[in-house]
């Protein structure tokens, strides 16, 4: 007999009612995020076929030229976000400031804002290299029926209430938390329907996998550096292998099933590292720990990081706990 898979639209029913501001609201944004999600995987499929690849000519705020489909993944996603009537704020890495949403449909009760980076990994989009984008939800600070401000943006990472990540692969899945676990589900494209392919995701507690752009390796600390030379060394169950494929998604998602860490130190080139807080470290953050894995600057934990501006940068150690406690160790 075969086995009946439960899809992505009826555990986000089943499971509304355990969510603490339960209202159906966060299950509307949800399902949202997913359709959305969908709109994109078949761009990102189509991409080998028609020539929308390559520089859309605009430059984003980081100095980064935008791809077309980095472009197109933040219209899909804003426009979908807008529509649902929840959605009272979305800041995108993709755009300058955030974007505030009037709704006069329901004079202006919506209580959430999403952050997302929309396509990440860019550049891997043109050499048919696994892409993902990441999202995060927050409930605003600032009075329902007035329009948002950016403190409804800079919340720490505790903060969030759910958050996830879509990693465009050899197959499409959607991984989300919303604090209670982290559940995987892997789209068939036949259908057009997600199922609940990974339940309850975990990090073994440590791996033997670490990622990192070594090409960096002399600009980096030497706490890093003598971490690395660690992963290297022959002893106990080292050497560990090195797996860097440079889409954040792709690089945690194997490791969240293998067991490993991923890395991306300060430099003396990127004094700050090359991530961004709020729109990929809060949300891997939220998902490494609720899956049983840490999720550190090196120092602090992520979430617990104040944010001062949209864009801000943090160096970011996370995946298997042991591994990066030993990492922390090495940077003391
Ligand atoms: P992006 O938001 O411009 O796509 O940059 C983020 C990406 C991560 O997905 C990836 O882990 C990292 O940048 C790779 O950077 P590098 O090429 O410097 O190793
Ligand atoms: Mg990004």
């Amino acid at each position: 007999m075969t086995k009946q898979y439960k899809t992505l639209g009826e555990f986000i029913i089943e499971n509304q009612d355990s969510f603490k501001y339960s209202s159906g609201e966060l299950s509307r944004l949800l399902n949202g995020l997913r359709l959305a999600a969908k709109v994109v995987n078949h761009e990102v499929n189509k991409a080998g076929l028609v020539d929308i690849l390559g520089e859309a000519g605009d430059t984003n705020i980081q100095g980064e030229n935008q791809q077309k489909l980095d472009v197109l993944a933040n219209e899909k996603f804003i426009q979908t976000l807008k529509k649902r009537e929840i959605v009272c704020g979305i800041a995108s890495e993709e755009e300058d400031d955030f974007i505030s949403i009037n709704s006069f449909d329901n004079n202006n009760q919506n209580k959430y804002v999403v952050l997302i980076d929309p396509l990440d990994g860019s550049s891997n989009i043109d050499v048919n290299v696994s892409v993902g984008t990441i999202f995060s939800i927050y409930r605003r600070v600032t009075p329902v029926g007035s329009p948002v401000t950016i403190d409804d943006f800079l919340q720490p990472g505790t903060k969030q209430i759910a958050a996830g990540y879509i990693v465009y692969g050899t197959s499409t899945m959607l991984v989300y938390t919303t604090g209670d676990g982290v559940n995987g589900f892997t789209l068939n494209p036949a259908l057009g329907t997600f199922y609940l392919s990974h339940p309850n995701m975990k990090f073994p507690e440590t791996g033997n996998i670490y990622s990192v752009n070594e090409g960096n390796y002399v600009h980096f600390p030497q706490g890093v550096k003598d971490y690395i030379k660690y992963c290297q060394k022959e002893e106990d169950d080292r050497p560990y292998t090195s797996r860097y494929i440079g889409s954040l998604v792709s690089d945690f998602h194997r490791n969240m099933i293998k067991g490993g860490i991923y890395m991306y130190p300060t430099s003396s080139k990127a004094p700050d590292g090359k991530l961004r807080l709020l729109y990929e470290c809060n949300p891997m953050a939220f998902i490494a720990e609720q899956a049983d894995g840490l999720a550190s600057d090196g120092k602090q934990r992520i979430m617990e990081i104040n944010p001062k501006e949209l864009h801000q940068r943090v160096p970011f150690f996370c995946g298997s706990k042991k591994m990066v406690e030993k990492a922390k160790e090495f940077m003391k």
